[in-house]
């Protein structure tokens, strides 16, 4: 029987780790909380990278939390949290949780899409910024129960906006499989195609999966890393696999790792306030090919993992 050789690592996880803590809250700003993960970064200039985290209170209501850092590495906590809007349809639909942002930069500004639930489901919300220091709160931009959405950083070549989400099908017992959509304006959108599905990945995603970083051009497709879940006796494993998209119709899976390349194994993703979790929300392409992938350990701490860029092509193409 033929079988994928594993005789690499993809991903190494950062020594630092985890790079994000509850108890960076308290050395820096002297709040107590409880968990930050599932934060997203994004590199604004040379020497100068902002990360929005995703942070839990005591009561694990979520504040959403800016950091800096001059390395992508090693974050300077903002004092405040981020001012969330104080209207009647982000209060009826964001009113237990928000979380796991995403973050694309498009066109001179940046597009955060921000998960919101109720004691319902959940919807995506769109904010703009010029420069990640306040939010402009847009509206909701699908139909529940939807969440796990990412913006691409380019148009289509007529003039379109395109993202990847993952609605919750309730025949697929409450997940599904990743669709692409095209729009106009950023609130229209249309003309949706179904694209990586849960038996695209084996047993690793069998139980769910969701677009998790903003996609990447490389010249051989678009590339996405995206959560992949695996329920068992006792656990509800999250992992991260890698896919290569179609430049033309990006809905067309190319490449995809049919094992992971990055799983729970450490202390700090084993154990938590959610165990067995990594949960990525982004990535950076340093100009080396050098990937940062930012992910949450065990829906408790925040983590970095680095590698090649290289490493994950052949990972699409060989695993
Ligand atoms: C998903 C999301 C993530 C979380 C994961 C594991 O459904 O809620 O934010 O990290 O579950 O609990």
């Amino acid at each position: 029987m033929s079988y994928t050789k594993i005789d690499r690592e993809i991903l190494t996880r950062h020594p630092g780790n985890p790079v994000l803590t509850a108890e960076d809250f308290q050395k820096q700003l002297g709040i107590r909380m409880r968990a930050v993960y599932n934060s997203s970064a994004i590199k604004v200039a040379e020497g100068k990278y902002v990360m929005l985290c995703r942070t839990n209170q005591l009561n694990h209501m979520t504040l959403l939390w800016g950091a800096d850092s001059t390395d992508g590495l090693n974050w300077k906590l903002r004092p405040e949290p981020f001012t969330m809007p104080d209207t009647e349809t982000w209060h009826r639909y964001a009113s237990t949780v928000y979380y796991d942002p995403r973050i694309t930069y498009i066109d001179g500004e940046f597009l955060v899409l921000i998960a919101c639930q109720n004691t319902s489901f959940s919807r995506i919300a769109l904010f703009r910024s010029k420069d990640l220091e306040t939010l402009e709160y847009v509206n909701y931009i699908n139909a529940p129960d939807n969440r796990n959405m990412v913006i691409f950083p380019e148009k289509s070549a007529d003039g379109r906006y395109m993202r990847l989400e993952r609605p919750n099908l309730g025949s697929a017992g409450g997940k599904g499989n990743v669709w692409f959509s095209y729009s106009p304006d950023l609130i229209h959108w249309g003309d949706s195609y179904e694209s990586l599905a849960m038996t695209d990945v084996w047993n690793y995603g069998i139980s769910g999966l969701g677009p998790s970083t903003v996609p990447y051009r490389t010249p051989d497709g678009w590339l996405i890393l995206f959560h992949a879940i695996m329920n068992n006796c006792t656990t509800r494993e999250y992992s991260v696999g890698a896919a290569l998209l179609d430049l033309e119709k990006p809905w067309i899976v190319r490449h995809v790792t049919k094992h992971p390349i990055l799983f729970p194994e450490a202390p700090y993703e084993m154990q938590g306030l959610v165990e067995h979790v990594c949960f990525p929300c982004a990535k950076i392409v340093e100009p080396d090919n050098t990937v940062k992938l930012y992910y949450g350990g065990a829906d408790t701490v925040q983590c970095v993992a680095t590698g090649k860029l290289e490493d994950i092509l052949f990972a699409c193409k060989n695993w």
